[in-house]
């Protein structure tokens, strides 16, 4: 569809302003807000992280592309998170420490409310003493770290072993995700679950939280 690639590109080039309005202007001639999620808006920082990765573009380039995506998806927002539910649970989100990265968290915050749960987003560059601190605040029953570095994988694990040290890792289930992160780093570190993506992030907490999984 021809639209989807127009947004696509606007992302790509960094247009805040316009690429909202064509993805209003895609809702209004029917197309789902998933495919314009998954079409356009990802796809856009797919390319974009290609580019990036071959040096044909660099850091300021990928900053506004980031910020035209996050416009975009602004408006996808309030469709991605209706729900006519009282929230079924509660969950802590957060990019982990030293990972500024957020895109995928807030798209996976918003997939879970609209799964009808409550989250608490910290944030990024959250410290594993804030996620503790997170759950004795809020009492969640499922904690959701995103990394998208590989050098900051390693401080999922870290915030696992804070959980287990200050006596809460019981309380909660953990679940993990990010591009780097696979499966098997999951188990590794100790997680009780892996999602690849947005969507089977929030049933996978929803399965925790209703615990059938
Ligand atoms: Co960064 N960056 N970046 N960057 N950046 C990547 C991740 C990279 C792969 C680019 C590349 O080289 N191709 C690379 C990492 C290499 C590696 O370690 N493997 C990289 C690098 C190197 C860096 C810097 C070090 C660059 C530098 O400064 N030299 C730097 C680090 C800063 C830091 O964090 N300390 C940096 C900075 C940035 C920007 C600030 C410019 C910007 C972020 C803006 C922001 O988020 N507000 C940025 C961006 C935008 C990217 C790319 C291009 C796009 C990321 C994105 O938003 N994707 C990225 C390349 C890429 O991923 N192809 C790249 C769209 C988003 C929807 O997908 O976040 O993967 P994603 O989320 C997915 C799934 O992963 C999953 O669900 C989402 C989709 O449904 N998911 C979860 C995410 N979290 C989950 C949690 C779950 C479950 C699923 O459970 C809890």
């Amino acid at each position: 569809m021809e639209i989807l690639n127009e947004i696509s590109q606007l992302i790509q080039k960094g247009n805040a302003k316009l690429a909202p309005e064509k993805v209003k202007e895609a809702l209004s001639s029917g197309i789902s807000a998933e495919t314009i999620l998954n079409d356009a808006l990802i796809q856009a920082m797919s390319v974009v992280g290609e580019k990036f990765k071959n040096n044909e573009i660099y850091v300021p380039e990928v900053l506004i592309a980031a910020r035209a995506m996050k416009a975009a998806l602004e408006v996808l927002k309030p469709i991605l998170t209706e729900t006519g539910v009282k929230p079924i649970g509660k969950v802590v989100i957060g990019t982990v420490k030293g990972d500024l990265h957020d895109i995928g968290k807030n798209l996976v915050a918003m997939m879970m409310t609209g799964a009808g749960l409550e989250v608490i987003d910290l944030g990024v560059d959250v410290a594993p003493e804030k996620f503790c601190e997170a759950v004795k605040n809020h009492s969640p029953q499922v904690v959701a770290m995103s990394a998208l570095l590989t050098t900051t994988m390693p401080n999922m694990k870290t915030t696992i072993e804070k959980l287990q040290e200050q006596g809460l890792r019981d309380k909660v289930k953990v679940i993990v995700g990010g591009a780097p992160v696979t499966e098997s780093f999951a188990n590794s570190i100790g997680a009780d679950g892996y999602a690849p993506d947005a969507a089977s992030a929030a049933e996978l907490a929803k399965k925790f939280v209703q615990g059938v999984a």
